[in-house]
């Protein structure tokens, strides 16, 4: 797994603070040595490890911090916030020139991953974005490149250009561009052969072939377990040819991050796609902000506690809390509550938001049954007041009533009212291992997943 010394360690230091009323400026300072540290061992460029710590640390012991409630809290919001600057704040799309095709080439060093790229993009373009590319084989120097980009064609079914090897890689991208008006084709993608940044004949070709096509990206193929090289490699790369986007490949092997953390802030050019496996549908649009909260283990809680912030009225989730610890939680709370969440979003993308849950296995499939829940509504607004503040007076007479009432069977009647007792059982667990100061490991399950 990638980043996974840099999560762990992140994550224990965060872990520290989490849950601090007051943070002092030595709490600071001690945070911000241990996150200075775990950079660095992560490989991540010494100039852009201090400007982040300088940062981090002021923010942290301002006002907007040390005045709230949660400073603790908001002490991580800070670090998740800069980590998602340093690898380029907003996600950065694809160009899309103004008259097709448009025109992208790809580089970088030997093995980074160029060919196969051209492969997952051209896919992830028709695939995700409707369009019709053209690869190019321009690799006329690696025996087999030519025949490596075929065969990728031939996987995806899409038709690859090439001259053979005899012909200069200039001329073989110019008539590509012609074909690919020709055939109408929206996009052309330019494989190149891997080279030296100090390879002046090679990188002259490039420049070259820059000229010629005049591209409107220029992809920079970095393999992101070069850590520190990568980035050296990629201020050459993109002081001679200028490029125009990062492409970080095998992400999905165990990189310790300095190059997905350092190249942005070195090159100031977006990271655009992020390579997460040797298939075809292994490429994956960058995103910062979900990167740094997938390094720092929180799922996209923050996303999370902000919706909540706006959608949920603070008084009533404290007297919702009480009403959990003392367990007089009844279905019309239930019934509130469902509303709450729901007015957050869609609930399959809320599940996925909250902590932890990319370790737990499967819960990216979870699917929320919407009509489930407006049937779980329709039998609680079913009930009379009596039966919602004291449910277990329900027999099977009144059972019979609230399914005919709100349209449903006794067999979801039964279930919804098991679930419900379920549920108050474990609010009890919940509340007593938070007294207990454990608020770790309970996978909150709401009876309509
Ligand atoms: N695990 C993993 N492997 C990858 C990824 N991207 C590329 N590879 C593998 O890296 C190796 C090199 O990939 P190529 O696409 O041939 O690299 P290249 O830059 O075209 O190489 P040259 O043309 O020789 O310069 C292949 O074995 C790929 O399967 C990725 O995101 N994850
Ligand atoms: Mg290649």
């Amino acid at each position: 797994m990638a980043f996974e010394g840099l999560a762990d360690r992140l994550q224990n230091t965060m872990q520290k603070i989490r849950g601090k009323g007051k943070v002092t400026e030595a709490d600071v300072k001690e945070m911000m040595r241990e996150v200075r540290l775990a950079l660095l061992e992560a490989d991540v460029n010494f100039k852009v490890v201090k400007n982040f710590v300088k940062k981090v640390s002021e923010r942290s012991v301002g006002q907007e911090v040390m005045k709230s409630l949660t400073p603790g809290q908001q002490v991580i919001k800070v670090v998740k916030e800069e980590l998602t600057e340093l690898m380029g704040g907003e996600q950065s799309q694809i160009a899309v020139a103004k008259r097709s095709p448009t025109v992208i080439m790809m580089v970088g060093l030997q093995g980074a991953g160029k060919t196969t790229t051209t492969g997952k993009l051209a896919n992830l373009l028709r695939k995700r974005y409707n369009r019709k590319p053209l690869l190019v084989a321009a690799d006329i120097y690696r025996p087999a490149a030519i025949k490596q980009l075929e065969t990728l064609g031939k996987q995806l079914n899409m038709p690859v250009f090439s001259l053979g090897d005899q012909v200069s890689p200039v001329e073989i991208a110019k008539q590509a561009i012609e074909q690919a008006k020709a055939d109408h084709h929206d996009y052309v993608l330019i494989d190149t052969a891997g080279r030296l940044h100090v390879d002046e004949d090679l990188m002259g070709e490039l420049k070259d072939i820059k000229e010629l096509t005049n591209p409107d990206e220029i992809f920079l193929v970095v393999d992101a377990m070069t850590g520190q090289d990568a980035v050296n490699v990629a201020q050459s790369f993109n002081d001679q040819l200028g490029v125009t986007g990062v492409i970080l490949t095998k992400l999905d092997g165990d990189t310790r991050g300095g190059a997905a953390l350092s190249i942005r802030a070195v090159t100031e050019k977006p990271i655009k796609f992020a390579g997460m496996g040797e298939k075809l549908d292994a490429l994956e649009p960058f995103h910062p902000e979900r990167m740094a909260s997938r390094i720092l283990g929180m799922g996209d809680v923050l996303t999370l506690i902000e919706k909540a912030q706006t959608n949920v009225d603070s008084e009533k989730a404290k007297e919702l809390e009480q009403k959990m610890r003392t367990m007089s939680f009844t279905f019309d709370d239930f019934l509130e509550q469902l509303g709450q969440v729901r007015s957050m979003g869609p609930l399959d993308e809320i599940i996925k938001m909250l902590p932890g849950a990319n370790k737990i296995k499967g819960l990216n499939n979870v699917q929320v049954d919407e009509k489930q829940i407006s049937h779980i509504e329709a039998i609680i607004q079913s009930m009379t007041s009596e039966e919602k503040q004291h449910p277990e007076i329900i027999s099977s007479g009144r059972k019979k009533r609230i399914a005919k009432g709100s349209g449903t069977s006794i067999q979801e009647v039964n279930r919804l009212l098991k679930q419900f007792e379920e549920m108050k059982k474990m609010m009890k667990q919940m509340s007593g291992m938070q007294q207990k100061g454990k608020k770790k490991g309970m996978p909150f399950k709401f009876p309509f997943m």
